[in-house]
């Protein structure tokens, strides 16, 4: 049994996930809420090293069931140094990235079988999934010109654009998929306009929180 809230935040290239996240950071722990804030693949030291398998470029090209069993042992890792651990003391987690980017970028974008990553995500996560999930969604091409202004491109930035059709479409079906999960954020707007959607989802859930615990 969990009794902390699990948000994920999830979207493609150049979503906007970063800049949006220490905007949710600031309201949640101005709502005096005990927080985790941690990301995916990584946020531990043995996930860290894993993320960095998973990043860094090399000769050898990765197998995309590599791929995918190391986004899994990385998961595991967390979920069992962090994200258990803080869930069962009640507080909550905001995690950029989890398992639907996992659905979204092996499934989708590899095109690794879903059936096979779900055997996966019940193995490693059980019963566990998030509260709530924040998709940035944006058309590809606005995701990867903004992404493009960074200068150098990780093992999965440098795929090419129909990769990230794939991506898209397959977080789009997953939120549509689980309605009651997902909030569709509207990621092409200006940082304000993001801003404010977010705000419609958060707001409710800070005043739900802030009367649990008065
Ligand atoms: N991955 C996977 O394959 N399978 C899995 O299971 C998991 C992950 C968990 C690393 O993730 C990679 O791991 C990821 C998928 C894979 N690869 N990709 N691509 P990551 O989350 O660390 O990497 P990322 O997707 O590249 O995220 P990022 O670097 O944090 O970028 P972002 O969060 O999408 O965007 P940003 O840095 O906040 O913004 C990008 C730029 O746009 C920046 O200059 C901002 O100032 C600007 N920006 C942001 N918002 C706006 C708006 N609203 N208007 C205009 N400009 C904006």
């Amino acid at each position: 049994m969990t009794t902390g809230l699990f948000i994920t935040l999830e979207g493609g290239e150049g979503a906007g996930k970063s800049t949006q996240l220490a905007y949710i950071r600031q309201r949640i722990e101005a709502a005096d809420i005990p927080l985790h804030v941690t990301r995916e693949p990584g946020g531990t030291p043995l996930a860290e090293q894993i993320r960095a398998l998973l990043l860094d470029h090399r000769e050898e090209s990765m197998a995309s069931d590599t791929e995918l069993l190391l986004m899994f042992a990385a998961r595991a890792q967390h979920l069992a140094q962090l994200i258990h651990p803080a869930l069962a003391r009640g507080e909550w987690v905001l995690c950029d990235r989890f398992t639907d980017a996992t659905y979204a970028y092996q499934g989708g974008g590899r095109g690794i079988d879903f059936a096979r990553i779900a055997v996966l995500e019940d193995w490693v996560q059980g019963e566990l999934r998030p509260d709530l999930t924040l998709l940035l969604d944006l058309p590809v091409e606005v995701g990867m010109a903004r992404a493009g202004q960074r200068g150098d491109l990780d093992r999965f930035e440098r795929e090419q654009r129909d990769f990230f059709e794939h991506v898209r479409a397959a977080y789009l079906a997953r939120a549509e998929q689980e309605p009651q999960r997902f909030r569709i954020i509207d990621a092409s707007q200006d940082i304000t306009g993001v801003q404010r959607q977010i705000d419609a989802v958060l707001t409710p859930l800070l005043a739900r929180a802030g009367e649990v615990s008065a």
